[in-house]
């Protein structure tokens, strides 16, 4: 297999809760994967990555393990994963999932073993304190929580779910490299490291500022000095076991040079930059100048990673595209025509929007329920705490897929009602496949850019010999450049030249 596989390769993020129930118990599942294959394969997609399906309490969705070698019952059985590896990659799809090595589930025999006194073999495996810090969890609230048995606190930088492990303590480390080579030699292509420039802390614990606005600045607690040294063991033991295994770091931060540190020889193959795929409109400077701003930070051979969508954003068609098909076209275009590798949704091929939870019981989110007690504690009323905490909900993306009107009507799904969604759009499906299908001829992907540029409302840039056009604007306007043919258009056209609004075009120029 050759190493650099995934630079050809569109990605498809399967949330596994949400994306094929098998047994009607209203729940995504392994199995439920397995048999949608073949639809990913008429799609076009190469690689999925999948969301944790380890044995967890769910209080953030899998993202809190309580056991890594073991599958979680709702999503089925050991035999159920091996099949899917298998079958994907029958059908020339390879597979990545999560790994979530920050922290593990409170419910981890670790922390179980950890929590009874305070010299227990595993109790440095996590990170304990007598006396709290100012450090806030990125959930909200304070990062420590008080155990009463041992008269400590222990550290979570998210949920008081899910406890930080000790990455200064080799023996997290071995534990954590069993792991990694557990999945490999059952036929994972490679990993998405979750929070991973989360790992390690300053042992001095020392309080982190506040910027102006009075928001905590996590100076001690995220891209610590040993960081790169941990995340490059990690990766070597990667690659020891597959040197053709593939690793995406999940880096929060919004500085693209901090990012693109993760993303080299030794570290990962590429990082998530949330920049672009996180713009609030879909305007053309905004998206030109994120454009700009990646090229400029990321050489040839060096690829960013491209995505408008994920379980943790709200979704594209409703967020950015506002609800126009016109505008998602366009959409797609970019994200798989610009330079980089693409991240699809899974959904978003169709046209899903938001699931907006009318109530709090139907709002499962970790990070917007807490939001929603703050708000509660703080005086406000349920309507206006659940209209703003919903603005941080992470369910608006996580709803089932909408197979057809009768999907997930079988039992209560886990989340909202799929049925709720209007009908997915064929048109918009067409479109991707068409797009993913013209990508894999490889005639745009492995050329670098020529004249990436932007003028009032348009975008454009040629790669190889096509010149990819994108009219953000209300208007038509005439092409001023020698174009052989239209290869594909978003929109139809009277003349060849002519670039009708929120339209864009794949034109074969001249190299
Ligand atoms: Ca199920
Ligand atoms: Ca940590």
């Amino acid at each position: 297999m050759a190493k650099d596989w995934w630079k050809a390769v569109v990605f498809y993020e399967i949330y596994v809760p949400s994306f094929k129930d098998s047994d009607g118990d209203g729940v995504g599942d392994l199995k439920g994967i397995s048999q949608k294959l073949d639809y990913l394969v008429d799609l076009g997609v190469e690689g999925l990555w999948l969301t944790p399906f380890y044995l967890s309490p769910k209080v953030d969705n899998g993202y809190d393990i309580a056991d890594y070698f073991t599958i979680d019952p709702v999503y089925g059985t050991m035999e159920d994963f091996e099949s899917l590896i298998e079958q994907a990659h029958k059908r020339g799809i390879k597979v990545i999932a999560d790994l979530v090595v920050n922290h593990t589930s409170t419910e981890h025999a670790w922390f179980q073993e950890a929590r009874k006194s305070k010299v227990n073999a595993k109790r440095d495996w996590y990170i304990w304190r007598k006396k709290p810090n100012n450090w806030t969890s990125f959930f909200g609230g304070s990062a420590w929580e008080w155990e009463e048995a041992t008269k400590e606190f222990y550290y979570h930088s998210f949920a008081k779910e899910q406890a930080d492990l000790n990455w200064q303590n080799p023996e997290v480390e071995q534990a954590i490299f069993e792991v990694i080579d557990y999945w490999l030699e059952k036929g994972l292509d490679g990993f998405r490291l979750d929070v991973i420039n989360n790992l390690t802390v300053a042992h001095e614990f020392q309080d982190n500022p506040f910027d102006q606005q009075g928001s905590q600045v996590h100076l001690h607690d995220v891209n610590q000095k040993g960081i790169y040294a941990v995340l490059e063991k990690i990766v070597a033991r990667i690659k020891a076991k597959n040197p053709a295994a593939f690793t995406v770091g999940e880096i929060s931060s919004d500085k693209l040079a901090r990012i693109h540190s993760y993303a080299k020889e030794n570290l990962f193959d590429v990082t998530f930059n949330f920049n672009l795929g996180s713009i609030k409109t879909w305007e053309a400077k905004a998206v030109f100048t994120q454009l700009e701003a990646m090229e400029n930070q990321f050489s040839e051979g060096n690829y960013p990673t491209l995505f408008f969508g994920s379980h943790d954003m709200a979704r594209l068609y409703t967020r950015l595209a506002e609800n126009d098909l016109a505008m998602a076209k366009m959409i797609a275009l970019l994200m798989l025509s610009a330079r980089g590798i693409p991240f699809i949704y899974f959904g978003e091929e169709i046209g899903m929007q938001n699931f907006v939870p009318q109530n709090i019981q139907e709002m499962k989110d970790v990070q917007s329920i807490q939001e929603y007690d703050r708000l509660r504690r703080a005086g406000l009323d349920s309507k206006e705490a659940l209209r703003q905490a919903n603005q941080v909900n992470r369910d608006q993306s996580r709803n089932p897929m909408n197979w057809s009107k009768e999907s997930f009507t079988e039992g209560v799904p886990w989340l909202g009602a799929g049925a709720e969604q209007p009908q997915p759009i064929a048109e918009l499906y067409e479109w991707y496949q068409q797009i993913i299908t013209f990508r894999k001829k490889g005639a745009v992907a492995q050329y670098p850019y020529k004249k990436l540029s932007y003028t009032k409302d348009v975008i454009w840039f040629q790669r190889g010999s096509y010149l990819l056009v994108f009219n953000f604007s209300k208007q038509a306007f005439e092409l001023n450049e020698k174009v052989i043919a239209v290869v594909m258009a978003s929109s139809l056209r009277v003349s060849n030249t002519l670039v009708p609004a929120k339209t864009a075009i794949i034109y074969k120029v001249e190299e």
